[in-house]
């Protein structure tokens, strides 16, 4: 039987719902900022989130939302700049404190520590925004508690490609049968299976009607002693919150 070694986990919409409220606004402001009269509504930026990547979300934007903009002779360094101002925009409002963690996931995150499990982070968005999150509404220092953060441009390919799992599990010298990954998404859970990762899903507004077939566990959040998950696919085994109990229950499932 493997033993479960580490936890991986993907970062907006799981560990914090970080998109319509945050990263979106991030998006605007460097938009007005850079005198553009583009403007994402929420809804139309569920859309947008078809595309990981913030700097590939722009470009899919032009592509197909936005096709009568001139684009400039470097269109490349255009959304990079553009791409720039929006993550100083989107670190200055998790310095604020404007997106807390979800629930469950201090909870969580410090029983597995406390447990000597070893923690990454698998993540499409950029190194820095990672950083402020965990700083900002995790824990001073917390940085240090993962071992690997695999975020943004480290690979070639962005989920739903594989590509940051294999590249986190590379770094901490496991293999998929020691871990397990946390995810929100139908793009993200595609990167997980694709890596062979047993993984366990918390939607969000913007991905509760995703299909997440393969998945050990799909609940609404991974909730707290008073506040319970709702379950919506897999086997809790009767429990009504995510802890390290249930996650070990449903890595044994999968592994054996
Ligand atoms: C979510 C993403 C990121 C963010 C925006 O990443 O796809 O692109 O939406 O961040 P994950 P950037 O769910 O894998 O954490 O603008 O820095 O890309
Ligand atoms: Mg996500």
């Amino acid at each position: 039987m493997s033993e479960l070694k580490a936890l991986l986990f993907d970062v907006d919409g799981t560990l914090a719902d970080t998109e319509r409220d945050g990263h979106r606004v991030a998006f605007n402001r460097a938009f007005a900022e850079a005198g553009l009269d583009w403007d994402w509504s929420a809804a139309l930026y569920g859309q947008l989130l078809a595309v990981t990547g913030g700097k590939e979300r722009i470009r899919f934007y032009l592509d197909h939302f936005n096709t009568a903009f001139t684009r400039p002779a470097e269109l490349d360094a255009f959304i990079a700049g553009l791409h720039k101002a929006k993550t100083r925009h989107y670190v200055a409002l998790l310095a604020e404190g404007a997106i807390p963690l979800r629930p469950g996931v201090k909870r969580l995150i410090l029983e597995a520590r406390d447990a000597g499990m070893r923690l990454a982070v698998a993540t499409t968005t950029t190194p820095e925004n990672v950083t402020a999150l965990l700083e900002n509404a995790l824990a001073k220092g917390s940085t240090d508690w993962f071992e690997v953060i695999a975020a943004g441009d480290i690979v070639p390919a962005k989920k739903p490609a594989p590509d940051i799992y294999t590249w986190a599990m590379a770094q901490l010298q496991l293999g998929p049968a020691d871990c397990v990954a946390f995810e929100d998404s139908r793009n993200g859970i595609l990167a997980s299976l694709g890596a062979g990762l047993s993984t366990i899903v918390s939607v969000n507004g913007y991905t509760t009607e995703d299909d997440f077939t393969g998945a050990a566990l799909v609940v609404d959040h991974w909730g707290e002693p008073t506040e319970p998950f709702t379950l919506l696919a897999g086997d809790a085994a009767g429990a009504d919150y995510l802890d390290l109990a249930l996650v070990r229950r449903l890595h044994a499932a999968a592994h054996g």
